[in-house]
């Protein structure tokens, strides 16, 4: 048998026997190696496969009180945004599809306002006196779905639906589709016309709900959005507040390389609009900014710049514009997953914000 294998030529060298070569133990050893990295790969596989079960069959989490003290809210806005982010990361991947970027950006922006800032009632969507919420940067909902599931609009699972035929959750959000979506978005550029117009339209009925939109930066590009401020500065228009997810990157490339938006607080200014400006991707800033955002817009419009960072809390994906519209894969995940645990186990967050992390941001790259 060996001197056939041998003379076959599969053997190595001519005429001498395969174990000459390779010791018989050092195979076997091999052997035990490959099957315990398949091992521990199939663990890795099941591990990941039960923390996505648990991520889209989790039941919703409550709003935050004004009860608590402002620590408090602060630590458990950061724990729901942290959530939401394994969400959107959960989302984009079994889909294949999603804008991760811009939802990771946001992500503490929508907590603030669906967990704490919003009068909402999930249980009854539609509810007359709700304030309402305009996300213009329509392509950003596995963010927003996300924070619209965990806050107990829909099933958990019906996440996994995301960007199928016939679910509920399109890739641009559908007012007709998705419970919670007060307006259908998409085409960037509308969102503050219709925000005028809800808010109007509340103001002609005496009803005294806010009216929100959340702006793109790369999105303040398009004109109609200047058309829209000009009206709402001029009239004034009270109780609308546009908060901008101010992280530095577009499609394709940073905002300052496409078409520079600043001096940015200047030309809101101008426009008669009062302008606030925060750390949108750290709770202890933001939240008392839009809180003082929702109160100065009983006087007229309010723009809040909340400066973020692109693709926040996955130091791949951070600061560059090849997340904008990109699902990770399995191995991905696994690797955002981690930085996301290695956050919770620091107390971090996800996104404890460092001030030399904003500054990075506000360059903006578009490696
Ligand atoms: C009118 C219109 N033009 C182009 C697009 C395609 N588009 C989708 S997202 C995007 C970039 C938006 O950038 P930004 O507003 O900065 O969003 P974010 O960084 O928050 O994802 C573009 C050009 C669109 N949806 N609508
Ligand atoms: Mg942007």
């Amino acid at each position: 048998m060996m001197d056939s294998l041998a003379n076959s030529g599969k053997g190595g060298v001519q005429g001498a026997p395969p174990d000459a070569e390779k010791p018989l133990g050092a195979e076997k050893a091999l052997d035990a190696e490959k099957a315990l990295d398949a091992e521990k790969a199939l663990d890795a596989e099941k591990a990941l496969d039960a923390r996505l079960d648990a991520i889209f069959s989790r039941g919703p989490l409550p709003a935050v009180t004004s009860k608590l003290s402002l620590e408090q809210r602060i630590e458990q806005l950061e724990r729901i945004a942290l959530e939401l982010r394994y969400t959107i990361l959960a989302v984009t991947e079994a889909a294949g599809a999603g804008h991760t970027g811009g939802s990771l950006s946001m992500a503490e922006l929508i907590t603030v306002l669906y967990f704490y800032l919003l009068n909402v009632d999930p249980a009854d969507p539609a509810k007359v006196d709700r304030d309402r919420f305009i996300l213009s940067k329509g392509h950003t909902t596995p963010g927003y779905y996300s924070a619209l599931a965990l806050r107990g609009y829909f099933a958990a699972d019906v996440l996994r639906t995301f960007d199928q035929i016939g679910s509920p959750l399109q890739a641009h959000p559908d007012m007709h589709k998705c419970p919670g979506v007060d307006y259908s978005t998409g085409s960037l550029g509308q969102g503050l016309s219709i925000g005028i117009g809800m808010a109007m339209g509340g103001a002609a009925a005496g009803r005294n709900f806010r009216t929100v939109v959340l702006l793109g930066d790369g999105e303040l590009q398009e004109g109609q959005v200047w058309e829209a401020a000009m009206y709402a500065g001029n009239r004034p228009v009270r109780r609308l507040i546009a908060i901008l997810d101010y992280n530095k990157v577009q499609l394709a490339a940073a905002t300052a390389e496409t078409l520079n938006l600043e001096p940015l607080a200047d030309k809101w200014k101008a426009f008669n609009w009062q302008v606030l400006e925060c750390q949108g991707n750290d709770i202890s800033s933001c939240l008392p900014v839009m809180e003082q955002a929702f109160a100065l817009a009983e006087n007229g419009p309010v723009i809040v710049a909340a400066h973020t960072v692109k693709g926040k809390g996955v130091s791949f994906m951070e600061n560059t514009h090849i997340w904008h519209g990109k699902a990770p894969d399995r191995r991905e995940l696994l690797a955002a997953f981690a930085e996301l645990d290695a956050a919770k186990k620091s107390g971090r967050s996800g996104a404890g914000i460092m001030v030399e992390d904003q500054v990075r941001g506000i360059g903006g790259t578009s490696q």
